[in-house]
């Protein structure tokens, strides 16, 4: 098997049934496999809820270790809209063309780096920083912040050996607060400044809704974005050719960062919480328990892609839900594909190829399904086109 490879850790099953149950800290979850059960299940926000306790639709859930509920993500329309509407504008800032022109400055600078160097970790010296970096121009905030970001590592709820940590979680709680009151101390054009700003419902936002916006943003946007940026390189360092047809072929790059985020998914499930006895896939499932959208599986498909295991760089008709599907598709997802889009175009004209040196698989175990995200570490040689 290639390094670079992602395996299907659900075919079997979602072939087989087309759910499977797996059990999350005494509270189990229903896992829903198939494209269009997950499609059909993110629009039912009736029987599928989004407003259960802070914490509790995400797997593992995060009840213990968070209060704050974050929004527009964990809470159902109409309500999740009005939310939606007044926040997207400030999300939507990457298709401005400044904007891009900053984001390609910070990833020239950051690849130029890395290519006068023999050895690179991937993660520690590039995607992470990246990440972090870029997300001071999706906050509005001083490129230098980024260097607090960096100290946190790859996940604000994650440790090295805790899955749920809440000391570190308590750091990123402790900052946001404080970020707050420094906006309202002194406002400013940064995105504090303007959620504490913003209308809604006739009255300002509160404290503790800023806050879980805040949350969201620095938590959904941070492993998922560096996972994406990572896996990118090791697919290229084993796909040569692949990086030189961008090249070539640079009107292609908008379909390959789609189909690396299908064949990635990055996130690979997310929950809700069942408001009435249902079924699903002729399972009954009972109120108040929780099932979960499996983008992962979704995005393998093979009733919805042909050669669902392959990345295929041009795919046409891709719909995939790696960014989630429906109402609560993703609000970082702007940025996001920003920042593929541009490190795919900057990688193929100045890379020539990479070489894997040593890799860490980084995988994600949920009670018996074992999936591959991304890294935990992966080193690597580039060598630069000589001009
Ligand atoms: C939550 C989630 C959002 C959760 C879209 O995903 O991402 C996870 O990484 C966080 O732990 O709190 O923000």
């Amino acid at each position: 098997m290639k390094k670079s490879e992602m395996p299907d850790a659900f075919e079997n099953a979602r072939t087989a049934k087309g759910y499977a149950k797996i059990d999350d800290q005494d509270d189990p979850v229903v896992i829903l496999l198939r494209h269009k059960d997950v499609r059909k299940t993110a629009h039912n926000y009736k029987t599928f809820s989004s407003a259960a306790k802070p914490g509790r639709i995400v797997v593992p859930s995060e009840v213990h270790i968070r209060e704050t509920r974050q929004l527009p993500f964990e809470v159902d329309p109409p309500l999740h809209g009005e939310y939606r509407t007044i926040i997207e504008p400030w999300f939507k800032r990457p298709l401005q063309p400044e904007y891009q022109a900053q984001l390609t400055m910070q990833i020239d600078a950051l690849l130029e780096k890395i290519l006068s160097e023999n050895s690179v970790e991937v993660i520690r010296d590039f995607a992470l920083p990246l990440q972090s970096r870029a997300l001071t121009l999706l906050l509005n905030i001083p490129y230098e912040e980024a260097e607090t970001w960096i100290s946190w590592g790859t996940h604000v709820f994650r440790s090295e050996d805790t899955a749920l940590d809440g000391d570190k979680a308590n750091i990123l709680y402790d900052y946001i607060d404080e970020q707050i009151e420094k906006a309202i101390a002194k406002p400013g054009e940064d995105v504090y400044s303007v959620l504490l700003a913003s209308d809604f419902q006739g009255r300002k936002l509160t404290k503790e809704e800023v806050k879980g916006v805040m949350v969201l943003t620095f938590a959904g946007g941070r492993d998922t974005v560096i996972n994406a940026v990572t896996n990118s390189i090791a697919y290229f360092a084993e796909h040569p050719q692949s990086l030189e047809r961008l090249r070539k072929e640079p009107d292609i790059i908008g379909n390959t960062v789609e189909e690396l985020m299908r064949y990635f998914s990055p996130l690979t499930h997310m929950g809700r919480v069942v408001q009435e006895d249902t079924y699903v896939c002729e399972h009954a499932i009972k109120a108040n328990t929780r099932v979960s959208l499996c983008w992962a599986s979704a995005n393998r498909d093979a009733n919805v892609f042909e050669k669902p295991n392959e990345v295929l760089l041009d795919r046409k008709m891709n719909p995939h839900v790696a960014f989630g599907f429906s109402h609560h598709n993703c609000l970082g997802a702007t940025h996001a594909r920003q920042i593929m889009r541009i490190l795919l175009k900057t990688m193929s004209e100045k890379i020539a190829s990479i070489q894997i040196l040593d890799a860490k698989e980084n995988i994600e175990e949920l009670d018996g399904f074992n999936r591959k995200v991304g890294y935990d570490t992966l080193s690597v040689t580039f060598n630069p086109i000589k001009l």
